[in-house]
């Protein structure tokens, strides 16, 4: 069905690059356990599950989500802003390569897998602290599918913001982006608290989600999807989510979204 690669979470997850109020409280532990849990979901749902190499020194290197977007004929390595963040690259697309061809975009375009959102017939791309407009132009020539940039106004990335769990149906906080261009899709919207839970990972009708969201849980169920809960308190504080912490490879068999 599909091969989800992962990175657990190094020595120096502590020091991820992060604007939460509880990043000096990082517990590794804790991160590692919930990361064990993370893994064993996608197990659950049918993945078949590869551990990239470790990258210790890199702190954020277990966010491998912002490495690389995955094209329909090819893989885009991310040319990311963060300086410290670049060198993760290099691991991922040793791994990738072996799938698919790989390319990047020239500078200045910067971006973070974290800001780009597939959907059927469009890509939405954040323009965001991560992402530019250089990268939205250069990718719309790597794709058949519409780009469309997405200015996110709060929060690290489009992602952050929303995601999309199939059926032309969207989780959002409307808060955080400007959310007219994505008005055609049926939306479960959420409030500035909640916005955490707005980053969910869809893969078939089961939705991965984080843990502690009754409300919008039950919203989800009611457009007959399954839900797995998970602990996400330690990656939340380093400014990650669900989907960051995984690179989804379909197999050839399995139409993306
Ligand atoms: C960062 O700031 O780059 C990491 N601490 C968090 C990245 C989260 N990634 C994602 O949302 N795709």
């Amino acid at each position: 069905m599909f091969t989800a690669y992962v990175r657990k979470p190094g020595p120096n997850f502590s020091q991820a690059l992060s604007e939460h109020p509880g990043k000096n409280d990082i517990d590794l532990a804790v991160a590692m356990h919930q990361h064990l849990h993370y893994v064993e979901a996608l197990k659950e749902v049918g993945g078949k599950v590869e551990y990239l190499p470790p990258q210790d020194p890199l702190p954020d290197a277990t966010f491998v989500e912002d490495t690389a977007v995955i094209l329909e004929d090819k893989i885009l390595l991310c040319p990311m802003k963060e300086t410290s963040r670049q060198e993760e690259v290099q691991s991922v697309a040793t791994v990738l390569k072996k799938h698919n061809n790989c390319v990047t975009l020239e500078s200045p375009a910067t971006l973070d897998g974290g800001d780009v959102m597939n959907t059927p017939d469009t890509i939405f791309v954040g323009l965001s602290k991560r992402s530019n407009l250089s990268a939205v132009e250069a990718l719309s020539t790597l794709t058949s599918k519409n780009v469309v940039p997405v200015t996110v106004s709060k929060g690290l990335h489009l992602k952050s913001a929303t995601t999309f769990l199939g059926n032309n149906l969207l989780i959002i906080d409307p808060s955080r982006i400007d959310s007219s261009i994505l008005k055609h899709f049926d939306w479960i919207e959420v409030t500035e608290n909640e916005s955490y839970v707005a980053n969910c990972l869809a893969l078939g009708d089961v939705v991965l989600m984080p843990a502690g969201f009754p409300r919008v849980s039950e919203k989800i169920r009611a457009y007959g999807m399954k839900i797995i809960e998970l602990e996400m308190s330690e990656f939340e504080k380093a400014d990650g989510g669900v989907t960051c912490l995984s690179l989804i490879l379909l197999d050839k068999s399995d139409k993306a979204p």
